[in-house]
């Protein structure tokens, strides 16, 4: 197992891209056999998690754990993707005090609202404009941007591909892989 670990924690909006983006750094990292695993709402949310809605206090709670898990992996010697919302910046700083230097990787995902608005994969916005959802973020429920993410990508700007060579490059010029 000769390489680095750290989780790659992607933050931005709903329909930012980060699930796609984590999806795509992953199967890479896959490819060169590197030992890694995706944290996602897929196996999160729908099982650890799956006590917890949406207020702030169950967002709260659920990045808590997956930072715990997170660390476990950590300590397992992988390279973990997150892709959750972690819409409160208090939040995603408890999580990287978990983290020895250098192990905790921010990846702000940034994307217009209006753009993440405009594709509405799943309708959730439609949903919130009309009241059928509340405390949607960025509509009624706040979105605090990371003020000095490691990693920014504005994927409104750039493909899949060059995100995900943008992180490469990232984890091989900090030695990780
Ligand atoms: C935001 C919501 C909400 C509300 C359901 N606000 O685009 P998606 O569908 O697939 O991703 C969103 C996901 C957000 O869950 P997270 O665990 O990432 O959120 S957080 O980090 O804030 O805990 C969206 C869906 O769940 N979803 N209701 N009210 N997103």
């Amino acid at each position: 197992n000769g390489h680095g670990s750290c989780v790659l924690w992607f933050t931005g909006l709903s329909g930012s891209g980060k699930s796609t983006i984590a999806n795509a750094v992953s199967s890479e990292l896959y490819r060169q056999g590197i030992n890694e695993y995706v944290l996602d709402g897929d196996n999160i949310r729908h099982g650890l998690n799956k006590d917890l809605g949406f207020s702030d206090y169950d967002r709260t709670e659920n990045i808590r754990r997956i930072g715990e898990v997170a660390k476990l992996f950590v300590d397992s010697g992988a390279v973990v993707t997150t892709a959750f919302i972690s819409p409160f910046r208090s939040d995603r700083d408890q999580v990287r005090a978990l983290f020895e230097e250098g192990e905790f990787v921010e990846v702000y995902i940034d994307c217009p609202i209006e753009q993440c608005e405009a594709r509405d994969p799943k309708k959730l916005y439609e949903k919130a404009r009309r009241g059928e959802i509340k405390d949607f973020t960025g509509i009624d429920s706040p979105y605090e941007a990371p003020e000095r993410p490691e990693i920014t990508i504005r994927s409104d700007k750039f493909s899949v591909g060059e995100a995900v060579e943008q992180i490469f490059q990232y984890l091989q010029s900090k030695n990780i892989i």
